[in-house]
């Protein structure tokens, strides 16, 4: 079997999505999400120009051999625009692959480790009542986990507080727009948040909080202590992770759980964190981490250190990443959790799916590959829409972390 034909689709049906297609001499195809959040075109224009002319006529079968290819070969190494095209296309030949063997991708791995994949939703709100009525309504869809975030008195808008609750997108202007921060307002309130969350629901379900990068390691360390009496299952980007080292001392000050990774591209973002365990779930997915193959590479190395897998997965993440992510949750042993934001109607009728949710679990389906196809037709009604993700300035117009 042979490639003989590669490319892009872009569609926005609400939010845009770049998704990789891969065809073979033989009449099998597969598809890879390549979507990078407000840097979309970078990875086209990496894939359409870079990647794709060496592909062809090879056999969809290698696919380490092409995954090392393009890795090891390009010279340069890393980064989010170039581990988004290889995830692209490393997702698209397992699906090939599942294909091609008549199986579901958690078989080609090693087979089901669990019925269903945990998930947590995401409750948001201006105030705290709003957040607290959002985790009603999750409680009521039978999650049995859920993200909390709500407005901070005093700043006009932050991450995670969204106009329209379930399906939050935070790519929102043609260009970037401006959220004002401030450390010490944020700090005050979010543990009232989870007291009155606690008070009102009782510890029956997890709750999870991002910090969203907004921290330093001893302010980490603090707000992990206020909120260790109500039991997050974790505090996720508490600090941004350029240095892996600033994780020892937010360890050194809290038993609440640590989760970092969603914007890593590769093992070596995160091996310090891992084998010194200084976290407790990995982040990263399949998506913006260089795909099944290297995703599977970090998942082995946690499992050595008790450090248990949480994946990404907002909206951003298209449902062909969410079905591929979920064959891989299906297999992992040292599964944690995975995100699940659910997409928009409009996206789901343009990737049609077989994953499902059913009390709490999502289920990754049994067709061969990763059970997610693509609607060219309708994927060409919903031209590309410039989209940034916001920045953000400290209340003296410094600027800092979104
Ligand atoms: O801000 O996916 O945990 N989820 C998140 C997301 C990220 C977006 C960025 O594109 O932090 O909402
Ligand atoms: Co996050």
């Amino acid at each position: 079997m042979k490639i003989i034909n590669c490319k892009t689709i872009i569609t926005c049906p609400g939010r845009n999505f770049v998704t990789v297609k891969i065809e073979t001499d033989e009449g099998v195809y597969g598809i890879g999400d390549a979507t990078l959040n407000g840097r979309e075109l970078a990875v086209v224009a990496y894939l359409e120009e870079h990647l794709f002319p060496c592909l062809i006529g090879r056999d969809p079968a290698q696919i380490e051999d092409i995954w090392q290819y393009l890795y090891r070969g390009a010279y340069w190494r890393r980064g989010p625009v170039t581990m988004t095209a290889i995830a692209g296309i490393d997702t698209a030949l397992w699906d090939i692959k599942g294909k091609v063997a008549g199986l579901p991708l958690y078989e080609l791995l090693g087979g089901r480790s669990r019925d269903g994949v945990m998930v947590y939703g995401h409750a948001n709100g201006v105030e705290i009542e709003e957040t607290v009525d959002e985790v009603a309504k999750y409680i009521d869809l039978g999650y049995k986990a859920i993200r909390a975030q709500c407005g901070v008195p005093g700043l006009p808008s932050t991450y995670g507080v969204a106009k329209d609750k379930m399906y939050y997108e935070p790519a929102d202007a043609e260009l970037p727009s401006e959220n004002v921060w401030s450390t010490e307002k944020y700090m005050k309130h979010v543990p009232q948040l989870f007291e009155r969350l606690r008070d009102k629901f009782g510890f029956d379900h997890h709750l999870l909080h991002d910090v969203h990068h907004r921290l330093t390691p001893i302010q980490a360390g603090r707000l992990g202590k206020d909120l260790e009496p109500y039991r997050l299952f974790w505090m996720e980007d508490a600090v941004p992770a350029e240095n892996q080292e600033s994780f020892r001392l937010i360890r050194q000050h809290t038993t609440t759980p640590l989760a970092v990774g969603e914007i890593f591209n590769t093992i070596f973002d995160c091996q310090q964190l891992i084998t010194e365990q200084l976290i407790d779930y990995i982040r990263t997915t399949v998506v913006h981490a260089g795909g099944i193959t290297h995703l599977r590479r970090i998942a082995n190395l946690a499992d050595l250190y008790h450090v248990r897998t949480g994946s990404h997965g907002a909206t951003d993440l298209s449902p062909v990443c969410m079905g591929a992510a979920l064959h891989f949750d299906t297999w992992v042993p040292n599964f944690g959790i995975q995100e699940y934001m659910r997409h928009t109607p409009e996206t789901d009728e343009v990737f049609p799916h077989d994953y499902h949710f059913k009390d709490g679990y999502l289920h990754a389906g049994s067709k061969p590959g990763h059970g997610v196809d693509i609607d060219e037709t309708l994927a060409a009604r919903y031209p590309y829409k410039p989209a940034y993700l916001p920045v953000n300035r400290l209340e003296d117009g410094t600027m800092y972390n979104w």
